[in-house]
């Protein structure tokens, strides 16, 4: 399976918290994108898709939210609930996000810019482009 989640290392003190994520260093990769979601649904489920090429890691800055994880043979759920830790997701990796809690926020640091063509939105296809070469 092509994730691992990063501890984070935590810069805290009595006026508060900090965490930094830096490319090449504790991010593996360079950082070309950032975009977060919010006001988030806990009836809504997002993500359904996969990506060729990106790389990302995601964080729940605040809240909560489940990731299903599938690499076309096993299927894992992962909790995302600490602004602490760092879900990273390499390529090809089948993604769904649901449990949200309300409010929850994430954050996530991407290797590439946007580009819907390295999308995979379709499982059957990404069946195929894991499995079926
Ligand atoms: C992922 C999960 C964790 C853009 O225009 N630019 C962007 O950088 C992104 C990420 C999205 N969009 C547009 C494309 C859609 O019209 O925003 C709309 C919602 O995107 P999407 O339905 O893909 O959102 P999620 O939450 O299902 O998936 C997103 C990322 O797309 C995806 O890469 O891994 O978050």
């Amino acid at each position: 399976m092509n994730y691992k989640i990063i501890d984070m290392k935590v810069f805290g003190d009595e006026r508060g918290k900090l965490v930094s994520l830096e490319g090449g260093m504790n991010c593996p990769f360079e950082i070309k994108r950032v975009y977060y979601i919010f006001d988030t649904m806990p009836d809504q489920e997002r993500g359904k898709h996969a990506h060729k090429e990106l790389e990302q890691i995601i964080v729940a800055i605040d809240g909560a939210c489940q990731f299903v994880l599938d690499d076309g043979k096993t299927r894992e759920e992962v909790w995302l609930n600490r602004p602490d830790k760092g879900l990273y997701i390499g390529k090809n990796m089948w993604r769904e996000m649901r449990h949200f809690s309300y409010g929850c926020k994430l954050m996530i640091l991407a290797s590439t810019h946007y580009d819907e063509k390295e999308y995979i939105r379709d499982y059957d296809v990404f069946l195929n482009e894991v499995n079926g070469k």
